[in-house]
């Protein structure tokens, strides 16, 4: 049931974790009303292939045909194209999808005809029926690079998928982000949002590339609306992927208040997982104490619902 009145929603997105937040909130928002800003620091060059692995998901997830086991990639999707690859000797660790790569020729093609990463993911969400905005952070060149024990710098997509996020991480830096500056269309959007939610994805390595582009701290300061985030964490676990193991790395708490310290100064509340409601007091920003589990689409739907509700209560 979509919302009436619904407020206007900027959703700050990464990967998997946060697209599920973002499909609840597009179940429960007119589509005019909800915006997201994905990372771009993921993105991947491969074959001279321009990929951007967090804006594909979130685009496939609202669109209805992400891959549902793995919440990124095509659902169905085929892999012959590296079958060859591999029969040419190629070593196939990133597991491009054949209807996949039809995404990656169209933006690298689009790229080089100099249209902008903004523009191009218009385009291609708009044929894919998305009619939520689906807005890039940035459009200049902004990447992660983790810094590891065992392999040195690595670029992000060698670390998470080539190496399984299991090398010992010293510290993450994201190249360009001196340079890189929000574009105008998310100013704008963060400057008219009512609610900015920041998604359950990995603070460090999906939420921090959108935080380092420049203007964006500024523009969340200077918000009219309220500002929250959803931990992705639950009893000190994360959901998927390396959050809980490289925030130690660094030295950083992921309870409940070592989240809101991380956004210090960013949010107005931060929702939590039931299994912490202990630590939830502590915490120096007010807390929504909820399951913040998303199984099913009703869960996303829900969590979507009850976080909107909430952030409409808190003050400034
Ligand atoms: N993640 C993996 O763990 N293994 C893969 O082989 C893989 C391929 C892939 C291809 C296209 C794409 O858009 C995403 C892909 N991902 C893969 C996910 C990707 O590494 C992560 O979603 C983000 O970079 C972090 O959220």
């Amino acid at each position: 049931m979509v919302l009436t009145d619904a407020p206007r929603v900027v959703a700050l997105a990464g990967g998997v974790g946060g697209a599920k937040l973002v499909f609840g909130l597009a179940q429960v928002l007119p589509p005019d009303r909800l915006t997201v800003v994905g990372n771009v620091a993921d993105d991947f060059a491969l074959y001279g292939l321009h990929i951007s692995p967090d804006l594909d998901t979130v685009m496939y997830t609202l669109a209805g045909v992400a891959n549902p086991e793995t919440g990124w990639g095509l659902a169905g999707d085929s892999v012959q194209m590296l079958e060859m690859l591999a029969r040419y000797g190629e070593d196939t660790w990133f597991r491009l999808g054949d209807r996949d790569v039809a995404t990656h020729l169209l933006r690298t093609h689009w790229l080089a005809a100099g249209l902008s990463l903004t523009e191009v993911t218009a385009r291609l969400a708009g044929a894919l029926g998305v009619r939520q905005r689906l807005l890039p952070v940035t459009d200049d060149p902004l990447a992660t690079m983790v810094d590891t024990e065992e392999r040195g710098a690595l670029a992000f997509q060698d670390y998470f998928v080539r190496w399984r996020w299991q090398p010992t991480v010293r510290d993450v830096q994201f190249r360009g982000a001196e340079e890189a500056r929000i574009t105008g269309a998310v100013g704008e959007a963060l400057a008219t949002a009512e609610v900015i939610v920041i998604c359950p994805s990995n603070p460090v390595l999906s939420v921090a590339p959108i935080l380092a582009a420049g203007g964006m701290r500024e523009a969340l300061r200077g918000r009219r609306g309220v500002c929250v985030a959803v931990s992705p964490f639950i009893g000190g676990q994360a959901v998927k992927g390396p959050a809980a193991k490289l925030m130690p790395e660094l030295g950083l708490d992921i309870s409940p208040a070592g989240v809101a310290r991380y956004y210090q100064g960013l949010v107005d509340g931060l929702v939590v997982d039931s299994a912490d409601a202990g630590q939830a007091a502590d915490m120096a920003v007010p807390a929504l104490v909820t399951a913040t589990l998303m199984k099913t689409d009703a869960d996303k739907a829900r969590l979507a619902r009850e976080v909107l509700g909430w952030a409409g209560s808190l003050q400034r």
